[in-house]
């Protein structure tokens, strides 16, 4: 196996640059995720508006790896706007929210979606979100647990409000794409991105590779 490298924005060599995506239901609190895992400030109550992205670098396993993570709206309305951001992703995180059953039942369709929008070898993951409303849980986690053994994920109850799970999630994700590219299967390549301008350091990041040769 070949470790293609890339050099991040802040010029650092990285062996993997890996494209990321959060789906799932509006309001099962997937922004809210993505800017706990990253640092950001998370400025509630704010609905996405189709996507919106950030970069994250992180080491696992002694390999540098850059996290471009998409963050794409749950709102009907953006639905086939936003399907042309799955395209390239080698990691999908779906999220439901615990209180709330429907986005849990619609956790099928988001799973469809990924299905047929993403790399056949794309790893998922499944997450529980709000897991430390008690009095409010709609789904318990054996359900989660069961759900996510039936679409072969492995399953994560988190909370954004009190950072439960959050960096352990994003890792289990990592290491299970690079357990694919360890095993030898290819992963779709993913070239030159042209990342959004919304900020200097996460503009470019050249000939980013999860390639296997
Ligand atoms: N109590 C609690 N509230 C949360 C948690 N996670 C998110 N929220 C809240 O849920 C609301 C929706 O969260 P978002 O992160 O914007 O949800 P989203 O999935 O990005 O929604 P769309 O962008 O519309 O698809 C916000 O008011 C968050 O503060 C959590 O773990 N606990
Ligand atoms: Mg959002």
């Amino acid at each position: 196996m070949a470790l293609s490298s890339a050099r991040s924005p802040s010029n650092d060599w990285v062996h993997h640059c890996f494209k990321i995506i959060i789906i799932g239901d509006y309001k099962v609190g997937k922004t809210s995720l993505l800017c706990r895992y990253t640092g950001h400030q998370y400025h509630a109550p704010s609905s996405t508006i189709s996507v919106d992205f950030r970069a994250k670098s992180l080491e696992r396993n002694g390999k540098r790896i850059k996290l471009q993570i998409w963050d794409i709206a749950g709102q009907e309305r953006f639905r086939t706007a936003v399907a042309s951001y799955y395209r390239g992703a080698v990691g999908v995180i779906l999220v439901y929210d615990v209180t709330n059953r429907e986005s849990f039942h619609n956790i099928g369709y988001w799973h469809e979606e990924m299905r047929k929008c993403c790399d056949p070898h794309a790893k998922g993951i499944l997450v529980g979100n709000r897991c430390h409303l008690s009095q409010l849980r709609e789904v318990q986690a054996e359900e989660g647990k069961t759900l996510a053994d039936h679409l072969q994920l492995p399953f994560f109850e988190t909370s954004t409000e009190k950072n439960i799970n959050i960096t352990e999630c994003f890792d289990e994700l990592v290491d299970s794409i690079n357990e694919q590219i360890e095993r030898g299967r290819q992963i779709r390549e993913l070239t030159t991105l042209v990342l959004p301008a919304s900020g200097q350091e996460e503009r470019t990041v050249e000939a980013c590779s999860c390639r296997l040769l």
